[in-house]
């Protein structure tokens, strides 16, 4: 699905404001509040989570349906135009009805659905949309939730309420499998936007090196009935360089173009070079940007245009004060910089597809990224086996939808297909559910990227998965959550297990660790909250990654503290970050930076 621009033959409309919001308190469907909305619905702002807009419990901790309305009138110079109605996220689950009538349902908080409305509504008239969205998370949900009647699992993330009170007696709970606050409602932009009516529907693009040459396969699909043939004229292609001159081009649905000489996308702080490819098709025009750059796994190596790769970064969230995960492209501008600040060159979309803004500014920006499906909390406690849970087609579909939505990023290098899944109590279970889903992934993507999950802390050897990963990405916290605060046994346990991963002779990454930090607590001894503390452990461990040729990246969790669940585990949210929520940088950042600054992207290592 192509991101939506403005253009001489499209316009985007986006419907960011204020919006009447009601919680359902049972009475939606009765009273057909798509009709009319209740008289006493509060005003919210869109694009945001509702949960802490207002000063009220049942915001915060709400479970189930809420609906939004909002009342707008389509230009009527946008008659004669294909007109779509586009939601860029809602979470969780969707319906959207226009002046009454229910359009399209969708499922998923995480992903963009659209419906074409031309012939649903008239231009210049008035109309009304309602959107419901159910934030539930449990066995059928990714990210998943914990279920009544199946064991009680996690640990700092646990709740109390399904082992406390017997079911009759408290009202409908949520009991996310994930560490981060489940924050819903219509999180990311709501637009209308137009395309001629024929219209160019999905663009391709598949770099190539050829010695210094850039080889670009492209395709393009159309809305026309009659699939368009390779040499459609009517689909012409120009390739522009930064200045907007035409460096190439050609004609027809499919073909390959040659750059020569091409400037090559390379992160950050080398250059991340975009071109523009301008599709024509009739009245229709869409430009993509596109770099030239390959990714591929050889050995221990990660590689990027042929150069083995380091990461330095980060796990990360889409999280912030009020607009909660709201997108918030001021605040995606200040994290890439901080990013810049510190020398990192990489994140993981840790634990959801982020806003597709944040993979455009990557892209022009030059940071590398880890795509993750909503994939977290696929756990049991190792009481369950959860890959007995009815998820695999929709875990399937949603691959489907983020290989399709972010197929044409330079910035993206590698799949995630999910976190912290069970792969130690029920191991067969897990290679069969993840080996198909791996073989799935690679089927999808045309750039073929290396396809991953993330590993959890857990006896590696009975693990028979994740070894069989393109790229071992394991998260850990010797030193945190066990072996807590000492560092010597830290050392130890991870370099057992370095030892293990070295015989597998795959390229290793640490996707995860870290530690609970206090901003402004400190002690002249190393202990557990202090910033000396945080500061230390990365010193420390990362002393040992240096020592291994096959270790081929670290990011540190987290980029920034974030909003979770209450618990016995968490002062005020996630306090792992190397920045505070507010983004201001524990002692910890400036040892990653002296360190960081210092560590190339390509050839760090001798493998
Ligand atoms: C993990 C999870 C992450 C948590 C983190 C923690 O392993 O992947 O979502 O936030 O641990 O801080 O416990």
């Amino acid at each position: 699905m192509l991101y939506p621009i403005e253009n001489k033959s499209r316009a985007v409309m986006k419907l960011d404001g204020l919006w009447k919001f009601k919680i359902d308190d049972g009475s939606a469907s009765s009273e057909h509040w798509e009709t009319g909305f209740p008289d006493d619905a509060e005003e919210l702002y869109v694009p945001a989570s509702y949960n802490d807009q207002r000063e009220d419990q049942k915001y915060r901790n709400h479970t189930g349906e809420a609906y939004y309305e909002k009342t707008f009138t389509v230009p009527g110079f946008f008659k004669g135009q294909r007109i779509f109605l586009r939601f860029d996220a809602v979470a969780h689950d969707s319906t959207v009805w226009l002046n009454g009538t229910v359009i399209m349902s969708h499922r998923g908080g995480f992903l963009p659905f659209e419906k074409d409305i031309t012939g649903l509504i008239t231009p210049g008239e008035e109309i009304r949309i309602t959107v419901s969205c159910n934030n539930r998370v449990d066995h059928h949900t990714l990210p998943m939730g914990n279920e009544d009647g199946t064991a009680f699992f996690g640990s700092d993330n646990a709740q109390v309420p399904a082992v406390q009170m017997a079911k009759e007696h408290r009202g409908i709970v949520n009991l996310p499998n994930f560490d981060f606050f489940n924050y819903a409602g219509i999180n990311r932009h709501v637009s209308v936007y137009t395309t001629p009516m024929e219209y160019i529907k999905d663009v391709t693009i598949v770099p190539e090196l050829d010695g210094k040459d850039g080889v670009v396969h492209y395709s393009v699909e159309i809305s026309s009935k009659e699939k368009a043939n390779c040499h459609d004229s009517n689909i012409k292609v120009e390739v522009l360089d930064r200045g907007g001159s035409v460096v190439t081009g050609g004609t027809g649905a499919e073909g390959t173009l040659r750059i020569e000489n091409a400037r090559l996308w390379n992160p950050w702080p080398e250059d991340p070079y975009l071109y523009r490819l301008k599709v024509t098709f009739g009245d229709d025009e869409y430009t993509e940007e596109f770099g030239i750059r390959t990714v591929e796994v050889s050995g221990t190596k990660f590689l990027i245009n042929g150069k083995p790769f380091y990461f330095k970064g980060f796990g990360k969230h889409e999280d912030f004060y009020i607009s909660g995960r709201g997108i918030n492209e001021g605040l995606n501008v200040k994290d890439i910089s901080l990013l810049h600040w510190i020398g990192a060159n990489s994140f993981r979309t840790s634990h959801y597809p982020y806003a597709e803004e944040m993979y455009r500014l990557c892209d022009r920006e030059g940071i590398v990224i880890i795509d993750e499906t909503p994939a977290v909390g696929i756990a049991g406690g190792g009481v369950v086996d959860p890959y007995t849970f009815p998820i695999k087609d929709y875990h399937k579909s949603i691959l489907r939808d983020l290989v399709e939505r972010d197929k044409n990023h330079p910035s993206v290098i590698m799949w995630s297909m999910g976190n912290e899944p069970d792969t130690e109590n029920f191991p067969e279970s897990a290679y069969d559910y993840w080996h198909e889903l791996y073989e799935y992934t690679h089927e999808l993507d045309p750039q073929n990227r290396p396809v991953t999950f993330v590993c959890c802390q857990n006896d590696y050897t009975r693990d028979i998965v994740t070894r069989t990963m393109d790229v071992v990405c394991i998260n850990r916290y010797y030193g945190w959550y066990n072996l807590s605060g000492d560092l010597d046994s830290a050392i130890y346990a991870w370099n057992k297990e370095l030892d293990f991963w070295e015989e597998q002779q795959k390229p290793v990454m640490v996707t995860e660790y870290g530690c609970d930090t206090l901003p402004g607590l400190h002690g002249t001894v190393a202990e557990m909250w202090t910033e000396e503390f945080q500061a230390e452990y990365y010193r420390r461990i990362d002393a040992e990654f240096d020592k291994r040729d096959f270790f081929m990246g670290e990011q540190c969790w987290a980029f920034a503290d974030f909003g979770t669940i209450q618990g016995v585990y968490r002062a005020d949210g996630n306090r792992k970050g190397v920045f505070t929520r507010e983004r201001r940088p524990k002692m910890a950042a400036h040892f990653l930076k002296g360190r960081w600054e210092k560590i190339p992207n390509f050839g760090y290592k001798n493998n």
